[in-house]
């Protein structure tokens, strides 16, 4: 009687529910540390990636002054340091400070001074191009109808080499001396050294035989078919007016960097 009372009684059996419920929960604790672990993954790209990114900007602080002999780099240097005219002799060795750029985040930079020598300026070049977030590249306006060829070589051989098309630092291009009235326009000297540096890479380029660019530390300027421009480059670029000298002369007002410090306080 009892048996008929519960006919099921005897079939039934934990065994089967037991089982789907210890396969949901592994199936769970699967799904569960699988999410773990692909968080964990993600954290551990994004702190490799911020760290990476962060630490390569951070170590990249300093403002290089190029360019050649007496186009007035040694003179810039110690207007943006001490805001001051003082005299200057060609420089053999280079000459850093900390300089605090005119802006509201307070940045400072590593000011480098580099000797326009071509015998001095390709080492110290070679030393600081890895840390280099920007480069102010100091032309003499007075001269330079005369001195174009050798501006253009000079700023080719920077902007074509492998780590500073890399690091793409910001590039300044300061026509200095617009004190003196033979002073070219900042317009003029872009175009022409666009024009210069267009002939340059066609004389250049011939060794270069990889497509995407890169041979020998050395890259490809610009767009591949058409005439060089400035603004083909990645980075930054701006071409302004300055005086060191200040266009007063001598004992002239500031304003003769006012361009220049404005750059530098965008970096
Ligand atoms: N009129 C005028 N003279 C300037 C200006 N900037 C620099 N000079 C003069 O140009 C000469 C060369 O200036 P430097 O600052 O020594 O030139 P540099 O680029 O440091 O030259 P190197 O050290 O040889 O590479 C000096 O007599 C400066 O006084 C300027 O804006 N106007
Ligand atoms: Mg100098």
């Amino acid at each position: 009687m009892d048996e008929k009372i519960h006919p099921d009684v005897e079939d039934f059996s934990a065994e089967p529910l037991l089982d789907t419920f210890i396969k949901e929960i592994q199936k769970e604790e699967v799904v569960f540390l699988l999410g773990i672990c692909v968080a964990l993954v993600l954290v551990i790209l994004t702190v490799v990636f911020f760290g990476n990114f962060w630490g390569s900007s951070k170590a990249r602080n300093a403002v290089l002054l190029l360019g050649l002999c007496d186009s007035g780099k040694t003179l810039l240097f110690t207007r943006l340091l001490l805001g001051k005219f003082a005299r200057s002799q060609t420089s053999i060795t280079e000459s850093s400070a900390t300089y605090k750029s005119k802006n509201d985040r307070g940045s400072s930079w590593t000011l480098v001074d580099v000797p326009g020598h071509e015998s001095l300026r390709v080492q110290i070049v070679e030393k600081y191009k890895a840390v280099a977030r920007a480069v102010v590249f100091v032309v003499d306006s007075s001269v330079f109808q005369k001195d174009v060829r050798d501006v253009a070589e000079f700023l080719y051989s920077i902007l074509t080499d492998g780590t500073v098309a890399k690091n793409t630092p910001a590039l300044v291009v300061a026509c200095n001396k617009q004190d003196i009235s033979m002073a070219k326009s900042a317009k003029l000297i872009q175009q022409q050294l666009e024009k210069e540096m267009n002939t340059l890479r066609v004389t250049r380029s011939a060794a270069l035989s990889s497509q995407d660019g890169a041979v020998g530390g050395s890259v490809y300027l610009g767009k591949r078919g058409k005439d060089f421009e400035f603004s083909q480059l990645p980075g930054r670029v701006e071409f302004i007016e300055c005086s060191a000298r200040g266009s007063k002369g001598e004992d002239g007002d500031v304003a003769g960097i006012d361009a220049l410090e404005k750059s530098l306080a965008r970096l």
